[in-house]
Formats: structure tokens, C-alpha cells, sequence
């Protein structure tokens, strides 16, 4: 009986997890600084996106998203369209030219001192 009741418990849990829902994964951005850490988080506010943190120490970005709404792919190119590379999408190369010194994640690191 309790094996039972576990296997329904597990059945349960997969068939929830499988469900569109909200959900929360995490991936690579390239950048710099706070001021990238501002861009890609604001590039992030999108339709179905409940919040995005970037951390410019871990180059780590967590998102937590209505996958019924959008996808972390259109999440990703969001970002990469501000010229960050964003999990396996390559930063748009015009948005990068136009990012402050500091923020040139490909040419140089950024100073602590700000701008
Ligand atoms: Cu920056």
C-alpha cells in the first residue's frame, strides 16, 4: 500500500512538472559590469519573463518565465540583440560596437572605477 501511495506521489510530480507553468533555468550571458547587468536585465522584460537576475561576478543568469507565454530561447536572442552573448546565441555584433568601453566584454575587462 505505501508503495503505492509513493508511486502515485512520483506520478504526480512528473505529470506537474511537465505542465506549462512557470519556470526557472539558468544560462550564460557574457558581460562586464553593472551597467551590463542593468541592459541585460531590462532586455529581459519581456512578456511572460517574471524577473531575470545577472550577476557580473558569475556571468550567471537566472530567469523565471511562463513557458506558456515565451520561450528561454526568445529570452536569450533578447539579450544577444543588446549585444551580450546569451547562452549559445552569439551577441549582435552592431549592438556590441555601441556598448560603453567598460561594457566590451570581448576586448577588455571592466574597471572598478565607473566610466
Ligand atoms: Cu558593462
Amino acid at each position: 500500500m505505501r508503495t503505492l501511495i509513493l508511486t502515485a506521489f512520483c506520478l504526480y510530480t512528473i505529470s506537474t512538472k511537465a505542465q506549462v507553468g512557470v519556470i526557472t533555468e539558468t544560462f550564460t550571458v557574457k558581460g562586464n559590469c553593472e551597467q551590463c547587468k542593468d541592459r541585460i536585465e531590462n532586455a529581459a522584460d519581456l512578456k511572460g519573463v517574471k524577473v531575470l537576475t545577472w550577476s557580473p561576478k558569475t556571468k550567471i543568469a537566472t530567469v523565471s518565465y511562463s513557458s506558456d507565454k515565451i520561450s528561454l530561447n526568445q529570452i536569450e536572442e533578447a539579450i544577444a540583440a543588446k549585444g551580450h552573448d546569451a547562452g549559445p546565441i552569439h551577441g549582435n555584433d552592431k549592438a556590441y560596437s555601441k556598448l560603453p568601453k567598460c561594457c566590451k566584454y570581448r576586448d577588455a575587462k571592466c574597471e572598478e572605477s565607473k566610466n
